[in-house]
């Protein structure tokens, strides 16, 4: 089974079928080169402070990588809710729940001398399987050419037919996700897939950004990534996105905040900030990208 590679002009449809089928599909030059080369300047300050302390062999001994990147890189909200990427998450999340949020925003580089990662599927961090039904999705951005010298991401295709109580794919049977800066591998949480080794002298740096069932827990903690200061500076998809919202109806309703959804969300700031939800804005000006920080600078961008 070969990873299929379609192009942006692809309907999003063809790309929800290959990604059914295999389990993984490169959509090439999704994203302007310009738009991309803004996400990872945003990145950047924070890949280059990777805590050593935090490697383990999963993360690799040559990989930077960096969490919660809504928090300092406000360019990715456009990558994170690209139409396509929704129009996908819409199709193989929404049959098993009201809304998805984003699971987990994780940058990526891997650089020159790496390893290849371990194969493993994301969905593992939750302890049920049922066949059939998927609980998360993954988008992995490349933000520089990703080739098969400098580490692609290796996939498995097919491998999401196997329940992993069960059986394991052939593990031996991976493609690498070559494709220009730009373009998108979406894969399924089900999908066995790794970082490659990198035999090339340059970084190949991704944005893995994944979208989980809206009621189950999301991977990071969305709430103290980009606290509500932080959060209201994206449209209102991105906050619903981030978990700012509830999930279900009536008695079944999660994530309430004083019994509803969260009012801010709905961009009804004045009732948020009357109920304490947020403070007032001492300007309308949205913070810029050295306003809102990095983690460092955080606490600062929040007491405006
Ligand atoms: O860097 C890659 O290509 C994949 C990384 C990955 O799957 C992970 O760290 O979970």
């Amino acid at each position: 089974m070969l990873l299929k590679s379609l192009e942006s002009t692809a309907s999003s449809a063809a790309v929800i079928d290959a990604l059914r089928r295999d389990g993984g599909v490169i959509v090439r030059n999704l994203a302007p080169v310009s738009q991309i080369d803004d996400c990872a300047a945003e990145l950047r300050l924070e890949l280059g402070s990777y805590d050593e302390s935090k490697r383990t062999n999963f993360s690799g001994a040559k990989t930077l990588r960096c969490g919660g990147v809504l928090r300092y890189a406000p360019a990715c909200a456009a990558l994170i809710a690209h139409r396509m990427v929704l129009d996908v998450a819409d199709a193989i999340l929404l049959p098993s729940c009201a809304d998805y949020t984003i699971g987990s925003t994780t940058g990526i580089e891997i650089l020159p001398g790496e390893s290849d990662q371990q194969l493993h599927r994301d969905d593992t961090s939750y302890p049920i399987q049922v066949a059939g039904l998927e609980l998360q999705i993954g988008v992995m951005w490349a933000l520089t050419d990703f080739t098969v010298e400098n580490g692609a991401t290796r996939v498995v295709p097919g491998s999401h037919r196997f329940l992993r109580a069960w059986h394991r794919p052939d593990l031996t049977h991976w493609e690498q996700a070559s494709m220009p800066k730009g373009s998108a591998l979406f894969y399924l949480g089900s999908t066995w897939h790794g970082g490659g080794a990198n035999r090339s002298g340059s970084p190949r740096t991704g944005l893995i950004n994944t979208y989980c069932l809206g009621w189950l827990r999301s991977e990071e903690n969305h709430m103290l990534e980009v606290p509500p200061q932080s959060a209201r500076r994206y449209d209102e998809r991105v906050r619903r996105l981030l978990g700012y919202t509830t999930h279900g109806a009536g008695h079944d309703l999660l994530g309430y905040y004083g019994g509803d959804d969260p009012v801010w969300v709905r961009q009804d700031e004045g009732a948020a900030v009357a109920r304490g939800q947020v403070a007032p804005r001492e300007d309308s000006r949205p913070p810029s990208l050295a306003e809102i920080g990095t983690s460092a600078t955080q606490d600062q961008a929040c007491a405006r």
